[in-house]
């Protein structure tokens, strides 16, 4: 295997400011994965309080036994702190390589710098970091995931249509700092600006969770009695707001249109019965992408600084045939 050592790298250690001490190499580029046929790998999760976590951590360790490696699995609740530590221990254990999904863009930042350091290579899956504090292809191998400011565009589209161009709508946001929250609402922005009547009354973070979506919905509803859409970053957020407007006695899907995003086999029920507008798919099932991308690295292949899963799209044209197909 070639090591190149990157331009910055042979400019610091030529200015005398890199003293390689370390008993491992200090990285300046990406760290190698050595060839093997069983590796330790890390997957630092990010919390399991819902569907789409289930299902994702059920896929990385279903592919981990399938291809025979061992896989060092933590769930870091909620916090990026404990996500922190937890990369932290995974390095100073010698895993191989780290499978990370970031909760938030700019905490974990020190942890993917301390892999980087260690000579431990890491593949974001899920969720991406603030790119001006950290590079793929450089800091990290890649990150693999979702377009969601394509998610954010798609669901808008949806909901252009679907209310003629005119609502009042409630904005229940993801995890404050997380790259799907950020980009969910950019791309929901972007498309519509088109429509001056699609206006967006509020926008409160419901952090990805069903139960504080009601929350957040619950309290908006009674601050702006006039909405008439909502448009939740992930389906759990949806259908908490969905039991808000019920409790509240309105009926969702009617007085008020409910879109989210994940396609989780719920939302796919709620589209059925008519509570629910449409969901855009956030593929949970990483473990054969993540693995395979995992080979093509050991392999010696520059990888893509972004590898995308494709997403379908589901409203009442084919949630009855797609639910079986739902996590
Ligand atoms: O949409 C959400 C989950 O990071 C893409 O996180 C993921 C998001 C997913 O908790 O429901």
């Amino acid at each position: 295997m070639v090591i190149t050592v990157s331009r910055r790298a042979f400019l610091a250690v030529s200015a005398g400011l890199v003293v390689a001490t370390a008993a491992r190499p200090t990285w300046a580029a990406l760290p190698p994965l050595k060839k093997k046929d069983v590796y330790k790998v890390g997957f630092a999760q990010t919390e399991s309080n819902n569907p789409w976590r289930l299902a994702q951590t059920a896929s990385m360790q279903d592919e981990a036994k399938k291809l025979g490696h061992q896989l060092v699995y933590t769930d870091a609740a909620g916090s990026a702190a404990k996500q922190v530590a937890d990369v932290n221990s995974m390095v100073a254990q010698g895993v191989d390589v780290i499978f990370l999904p970031p909760r938030e863009e700019k905490p974990l930042i020190p942890a993917i710098m301390n892999a980087k350091k260690a000579g431990i290579p890491v593949i974001l899956v899920d969720r991406d970091v603030d790119h001006s504090l950290a590079k793929p292809g450089e800091d990290y191998v890649t990150f693999t995931g979702s377009d969601f400011v394509d998610e954010g565009k798609r669901v808008a589209e949806w909901l252009i249509k679907a209310v003629g161009g005119k609502a009042k709508i409630i904005e229940i946001e993801g995890t404050v700092g997380s790259s799907p929250a950020n980009d969910r609402k950019k791309g929901f922005d972007t498309a519509l600006k088109g429509s001056p009547d699609m206006v967006i009354l509020a926008s409160q973070s419901g952090d990805f969770a069903r139960d504080k979506g009601r929350q957040v919905m619950e309290t908006l509803l009674q601050a702006h009695p006039d909405a008439t859409a909502v448009y939740a970053h992930s389906d759990e957020m949806a259908l908490g707001a969905i039991a808000a407007i019920e409790a509240a006695g309105k009926v969702p899907g009617k007085d008020i249109m409910v879109v989210g995003v994940d396609g989780e086999k719920a939302a796919l029920e709620a589209i059925i019965a008519g509570k629910m507008g449409a969901t855009c798919e956030c593929n949970p099932r990483f473990g054969p992408g993540a693995f395979a991308i995992m080979k093509r690295y050991a392999d010696g292949e520059t990888l893509p600084t972004f590898i995308k899963n494709e997403d379908r799209f589901f409203d009442a044209s084919n949630a009855k045939d797609m639910v079986a197909t739902a996590f």
